[in-house]
């Protein structure tokens, strides 16, 4: 019998696999241009990494993530090397955006080309999508090769903010679970975490020069009155609080930058600061001691704007700017309560003298006086649309947060803006009508309702300033939100739909190509051991 050339001979073997295994190309966030081609790559024991010593730190992340469950050590290989090769090279891909990347796949190797690190590590995502679903277990596979479709992919993300929000004050999660977060940051191409680290409900940043705000702010008692956090039965001690230390966080940010994700800390004033005032009432306009809240709701304590309470934020903001590279840190500006304010005279005082004509422009006073400190620090701030109320400068880059009219008001008044509609990106809601939906807060935001968002709104189209929209987040509060477990519920799979709001263009978003997709990233999910919601699935979803 004729003995095949060796090439044919393995496009038949992987055609055949093909057939076998079904070979998926389900991409989410769905790619710009993939044109596919015939048969599969087939990853094994053999296959070798070829890596410029400039982006060893890629190899390593991609051995982290394609050793445990294939066994396999992938070695490096000489850059000549032409066969059964995984190629990071940085190129000129032909974009303008710093992130785009190429993949192409071959019947002999597989090459992520991209002018920029974040290029690559995308790339990579994607390569791992292009993978069997059982590359998440965390174990080894007993299988003789991983296939890969052949393929051509050039891809870019529409926008450069892709983020998702967490809330670790009324719930605090362990480092585990922080890290756990990142990677599915990672997984969906999103490049932004917005960490909520404080709140009436506990404050979790250690902070050397005021280490009360750790001692006494992270804990809290289990008074039980109304809305409290034990409605799901899952309350224990665990749940009452803790904080991550100056070491951790370090950790956490080295964890993320290898991800290329951005963690943006938050530090929530001039209200939701019961933490802060249980730990230093001198902060507040009462003197009084406040309770580290043990309940959901919006509380009357805020700073009080003296020259004593700047420097304590100076101090506790130098602190922040040194622990996390972030170009931006969030200093919240939401909910304020002003009757602790109105009743007080050197607020009244100051009011006058400054000509602040209402409450809302003493909070603008106090976010402009905190910019002007964090600006000197490097970086920029970024507040909740509340901010917009009190006159801060343009300057600010705003969350909007109560609707879209926020984020476009601010841009019109050439605030960059993030996109974070409640409607759309609150992943505390509600996900179905079904019974069996765990408990929640507020509205009901299915899969498809966060699916269906524009970035640009209508309003915007045909306005320049839409180009200060930066992007959009998704966010976790997570009053009812106390375990690990639960918390991948709520994300999962709105985080999957929000990567496509943010990364596929516009033009390209369809949800029944998505939904088509979405049952791969399931078998992801469930390989990971994660939890997730199949409320999509449910009939009056
Ligand atoms: C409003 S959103 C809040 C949070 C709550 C959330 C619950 C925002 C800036 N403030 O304090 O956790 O609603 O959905």
């Amino acid at each position: 019998t004729a003995t095949k050339p060796a090439a044919v001979k393995q496009k038949l073997d992987s055609d055949f696999l093909l057939a076998e295994e079904s070979v998926s190309a389900a991409i989410i966030p769905k790619p710009r241009e993939m044109i596919r081609g015939q048969g599969a790559f087939a990853i094994n024991a053999g296959t070798r990494l070829v890596a410029h010593p400039d982006v060893q730190d890629l190899a390593d992340y991609l051995r982290q993530q394609f050793s445990p469950a294939t066994g396999y050590t992938f070695p490096l290989a000489d850059a000549s090397e032409t066969q059964n090769v995984i190629r990071l090279e940085l190129a000129d891909v032909g974009s303008a955006n710093g992130e785009a990347y190429k993949l192409s796949v071959s019947l002999s190797e597989i090459r992520i080309s991209a002018a920029s690190k974040a290029g690559l590590f995308w790339g990579v995502q994607s390569l791992r999508q292009l993978m069997p679903a059982d590359i998440e277990i965390n174990a080894p596979i007993n299988r003789s090769q991983w296939l890969v479709p052949v393929l051509e992919i050039q891809d870019e993300p529409a926008f450069s903010y892709r983020g998702m929000h967490l809330d670790v004050s009324r719930t605090f999660f362990p480092v585990e679970f922080i890290r756990q977060y990142i990677d599915l940051l990672a997984l969906h191409k999103l490049n932004y975490l917005h960490w909520h680290l404080t709140d009436d409900q506990g404050w979790r940043i250690e902070i050397k020069a005021f280490p009360k705000l750790t001692s006494i702010g992270a804990w809290r008692t289990a008074t039980v009155v109304g809305h409290t956090y034990d409605r799901d039965g899952l309350y224990d001690n665990q749940s009452l609080g803790g904080f991550y230390t100056q070491a951790q966080i370090r950790e956490l940010v080295a964890y993320a930058q290898a991800r290329q994700v951005t963690i943006i800390p938050e530090i929530d004033i001039p209200g939701h600061a019961s933490a802060i005032l249980a730990a230093y009432p001198e902060f507040g306009c009462t003197g009084e001691m406040a309770d580290v809240q043990s309940n959901f709701g919006v509380f009357p304590e805020v700073l009080c704007p003296t020259e004593t309470t700047f420097a304590f934020l100076d101090q506790v903001f130098a602190e922040v700017a040194g622990l996390f590279p972030s170009p931006y840190i969030h200093v919240g500006g939401d909910e304020v309560k002003t009757e602790q304010w109105q009743s007080c005279d050197s607020c009244n005082a100051l009011m006058e003298r400054e000509g602040l004509k209402d409450y809302m422009a003493l909070q603008g006073y106090i976010i402009k006086r905190v910019e002007a400190s964090i600006n000197k620090l490097g970086k920029q701030i970024i507040g909740w649309d509340e901010i917009l109320e009190g006159d801060v400068n343009p300057s600010a880059t705003i969350t909007s947060w109560r609707g879209i009219e926020g984020a476009i008001h601010a841009a019109r008044e050439g605030h960059d803006a993030i996109m974070a509609p409640g409607s759309h990106l609150y992943f505390d809601h509600y996900q179905s009508r079904s019974i069996d939906e765990p408990l929640a807060i507020h509205g009901l935001t299915p899969v498809s309702e966060t699916y269906s968002f524009s970035v640009i709104p209508e309003e915007l189209a045909q306005d320049p300033a839409a180009k200060r929209i930066l992007g959009a987040q998704g966010h976790l509060w997570t009053e009812y939100v106390r375990t690990p477990a639960k918390a991948q519920y709520m994300v999962l799979p709105r985080m999957s739909a929000l990567a496509e709001v943010v990364w596929t263009d516009a033009s390209q978003k369809s949800w029944p190509d998505f939904a088509r997709r979405l049952p791969k990233m399931f078998d992801r999910f469930e390989a990971a051991g994660l939890n997730y919601a199949t409320s999509v699935y449910a009939v009056n979803a």
